[in-house]
């Protein structure tokens, strides 16, 4: 699939380690140890409806991640997917009568605007899940045959994956069964299934049922793949065994990451699927989790439409931290328009403080576990001191654009 178009990245003076982030699986914030190529898989859109604010935060979340490996010297190899089948997008296609591929083309279309928009840099793979169903078929059937999947025996070709295969299921979410459970049954899972050998099994091939599209799966029979696996292959497929960073919003925690990574793990023999474990909060809007299938959504595209600049919504996003589930308001927006406002005024001004000083007091910020509410408390009290006239670094202003830029991702 393609990517979207991406933006120079400035380069910076001096040097930078590699960030410190959270790992959901340990429950501490530890140094990440990329090699002199970074590897990280994001989970992208299900493209039903248009990029809302709390993908466009995630999305800027792992952005960060990026350009803070960049600026450590590392060559990133990103992934990120689009699932583009799965029962939302035919069940939303079906409620308004539309064709579910046209569907899902043209919400990914606007995904990619709206990601250009917000100056996120591309993954270097953009991976739809229609086009990755040969490479699934192939482990899905690697995994029936190590015995680490099974198959009804309803009649309906669905093949299911043994979490008793992994022996360390649950190290990722850190979960009690109970708690699995109930998150399964929200999330997507079947629990409550008859014939599965533990209520907690994924389903990894749908066999094919009338009136939902089919691909050929070989030995498994037609059908479609499930959720998990789809990443799992992926990942798999474009990154190696083992990566840095497994990302997404706090929602994929359990079961989706827990299972992707049960998957590869049975699938490579290499654990633990991914170094870091990376969970953005989620955003809300009115005391809700914004989702699409409650229709609580700011879109990011009705903001630009209405002429909000791009920049002001990013610098809204990061005003929270990213592992706090947090509100959008009109005022976050306010609060965003006002500070991209005062740092243009401030990046025009003849001299401010020490520009080499307000990068690596970012730079800082930020490596720890992104805290880019305090990159965003260091740039504001440069630029204020910038304004009242303070600070005679005269190479500053220009210093300071470059930083927000390449480590922020604010186009000033
Ligand atoms: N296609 C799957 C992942 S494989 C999916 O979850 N799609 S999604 O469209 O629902 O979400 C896309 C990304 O945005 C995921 O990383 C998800 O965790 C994140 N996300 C969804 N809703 C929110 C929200 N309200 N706040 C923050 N992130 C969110
Ligand atoms: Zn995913």
């Amino acid at each position: 699939m393609d990517t979207w178009t991406g933006h120079d990245v400035p380069t910076l003076p001096g040097e930078a380690p590699a960030p410190r982030l959270y790992d959901s699986a340990r429950r501490e914030i530890a140094s990440t140890a990329p090699g002199s190529t970074a590897t990280m898989y994001v989970c992208g859109i299900t493209p039903y409806d248009a990029t809302h604010l709390g993908h466009a935060a995630t999305m800027i979340t792992f952005d960060l991640v990026n350009r803070l490996w960049r600026d450590a010297g590392h060559d990133v190899n990103y992934v990120q997917n689009v699932t583009d089948i799965d029962d939302p997008l035919l069940e939303r296609a079906e409620r308004d009568g539309e064709d579910w591929i046209v569907l899902g083309m043209r919400e990914t279309a606007l995904f990619r605007e709206d990601m250009e928009a917000l100056r996120i840099i591309p993954p270097a793979h953009y991976v739809g899940a229609v086009e990755s169903i040969p490479a699934i078929v192939e482990h899905v059937l690697e995994l029936l045959a190590s015995g680490a999947a099974y198959t009804l025996d309803d009649g309906t070709g669905d093949v299911y994956y043994s979490i008793a295969a992994a022996p360390r299921f649950g190290y990722e979410s850190n979960l009690s069964r109970d708690e699995m459970r109930v998150l399964s049954a929200e999330r997507g899972g079947d629990p409550d299934r008859a014939g599965k050998r533990d209520p907690l099994d994924p389903l990894l091939w749908r066999g094919a049922r009338d009136g939902e599209p089919a691909w050929e799966g070989g030995d498994l029979g037609p059908g479609r793949p499930g959720w998990h696996i789809e990443c799992t292959t992926i990942a798999l497929g474009r990154l190696g065994d083992t990566i840095d960073v497994q990302g997404g919003g706090s929602d994929l925690l359990y079961p989706h990451h827990e299972c992707s990574a049960a998957h590869a793990e049975t699938l490579t023999g290499r654990a633990p699927f991914a170094a870091h474990y990376v969970h953005a909060g989620m955003i809300g809007l009115e005391g809700e989790k914004m989702s699409k299938s409650k229709g609580n959504l700011v879109f990011v595209s009705r903001l630009r439409a209405d002429g909000v600049d791009p920049m002001a919504v990013r610098l809204g996003l990061l005003a929270g931290h990213y592992r706090s589930d947090r509100e959008w308001t009109d005022d976050v927006l306010k609060t965003g328009e006002e500070r991209l406002a005062r740092w243009r005024s401030a990046a025009a001004a003849p001299a401010g403080p020490s520009g080499e000083g307000l990068l690596s007091a970012v730079r800082e910020a930020l490596r720890n576990d992104l805290d880019a509410p305090a990159a965003l408390a260091v740039v504001d009290a440069w630029a204020e001191a910038a304004l009242s006239n303070a600070g005679d670094d005269d190479q500053a202003p220009a210093l300071m654009a470059r930083t927000v830029d390449a480590l922020l991702g604010i186009r000033l």
